[in-house]
């Protein structure tokens, strides 16, 4: 099956990721079951232990994922620059995720617009407790898998 793995430090809110995507997904299918049918794309998204852990497995992750989410939550992000070249190197196509955006006065919008700087990156502010931003990113996984 397709993978999408979502990566970050310890406590970045990879997990909470994890759930709002799914539940995003079993809402639309419920409103639009008729049309989801048919085209039906059947993803697995990779929960992973933190980049900070050491001898983490989500090097393992990093190999088998098409679509990688690097999820950053301050301005210290160095260690996230370095495992989104690993990714990019094993083939995965990043999308950088600033998450727990509600906790940011602009929504994340400046470190967002700082990681993009020296990233190059398409980067989404998204906050899984408030849903902002989460069918957004749908739509952004779902376009990097329809191009590959
Ligand atoms: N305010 C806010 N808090 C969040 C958000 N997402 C997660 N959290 C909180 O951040 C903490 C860590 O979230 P997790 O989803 O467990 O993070 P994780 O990256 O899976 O953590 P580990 O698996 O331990 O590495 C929890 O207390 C969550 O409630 C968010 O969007 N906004
Ligand atoms: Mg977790």
């Amino acid at each position: 099956m397709r993978q999408v793995g979502i990566f970050g430090k310890r406590k970045s809110g990879k997990s909470a990721l994890m759930y709002a995507l799914t539940r995003q997904k079993i809402i639309q299918d419920a409103a639009f079951s008729a049309m989801e049918i048919s085209g039906v794309t059947r993803v697995m998204l990779v929960d992973t232990v933190g980049v900070d852990v050491e001898d983490s497995t989500a090097e393992k992750s990093a190999q088998s994922v098409e679509v990688a989410l690097m999820l950053i939550t301050d301005d210290s992000f160095e260690l996230e620059l370095a495992w989104i070249s690993k990714l990019k190197k094993a083939g995965s196509s990043v999308i950088v995720v600033i998450s727990q955006a509600d906790k940011f006065a602009d929504g994340g919008e400046s470190l967002a617009a700082a990681v993009k700087e020296v990233s190059g990156l398409k980067t989404l502010c998204v906050s899984s407790q408030t849903g902002a931003g989460v069918a957004e990113l749908d739509e952004e996984i779902n376009r990097r898998l329809a191009e590959r």
